[in-house]
């Protein structure tokens, strides 16, 4: 099983390029904004709920993703691997992350950080709040907390994996195909 972490700050790419790499690589992209979305769509309480805190930019709580991800992983046995993104963002879901892939005779192959800088980002998300409908990306306040909320809880995920030896950083900045040939090149030398 090939398993990667997506990483960055909200707006650095990592929906962009993810759906770049399940069609390359034949893995299963695991983004819990995205699952989170689902249940807001469906309406579910958990969707009610998450919906309060994702508009206001901030996290859902711990607990709440680590499920939806152990769910997702248990749907989804027969997979060539995964692609994280979105998760993990805090320690303690990291450390979730690597108890559920134990339990699947699996790990994480490695963690691709894209780094972009706050301008950019928020100059981003502002753009796809014009046509994305997601009211999260639709006040430059409430981007810029979601910038501040990476760096104080989602930021320190990043030495987790250095610790492991499995942390590469990317310039996000830039086209996004140049950007897709260079976490192509880190993919494979994991895969080797
Ligand atoms: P997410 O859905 O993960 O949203 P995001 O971080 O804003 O999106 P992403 O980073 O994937 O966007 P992309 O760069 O691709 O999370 C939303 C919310 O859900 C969070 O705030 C939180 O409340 C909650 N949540 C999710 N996961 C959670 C967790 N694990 N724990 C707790 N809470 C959680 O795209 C951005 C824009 O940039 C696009 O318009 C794209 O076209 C553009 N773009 C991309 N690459 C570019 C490039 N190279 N150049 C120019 N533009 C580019």
């Amino acid at each position: 099983m090939l398993n990667i972490v997506l990483f960055g700050p909200p707006g650095a790419g990592k929906g962009t390029q993810s759906q770049k790499l399940i069609a390359q690589y034949n893995l299963v992209h695991l983004s819990t904004g995205d699952l989170l979305r689902a249940q807001i769509a469906e309406g579910t309480e958990l969707g009610l709920k998450a919906k309060k805190l994702m508009d206001e930019g901030l996290l859902v709580p711990d607990e709440v993703v680590i499920g939806m991800i152990g769910h997702a992983l248990s749907k989804n046995q027969q997979a060539a691997g995964f692609i994280f993104d979105g998760f993990p963002r805090t320690v303690a879901q990291a450390e979730s992350l690597d108890q559920l892939l134990t339990q699947h005779n699996t790990k994480v192959a490695c963690m691709i950080a894209l780094e972009v800088g706050e301008e950019e980002l928020v100059k981003r998300l502002l753009e796809r709040g014009k046509t994305s409908g997601r009211v999260d990306d639709q006040d430059e306040t409430k981007i810029r907390r979601r910038v501040q909320v990476y760096n104080t809880e989602t930021a320190q995920v990043a030495g987790y994996y250095a610790g492991q030896q499995k942390f590469h950083a990317l310039n996000g900045i830039g086209e996004i195909e140049a950007i897709y040939t260079q976490i192509c090149t880190l993919i494979d030398q994991h895969k080797a």
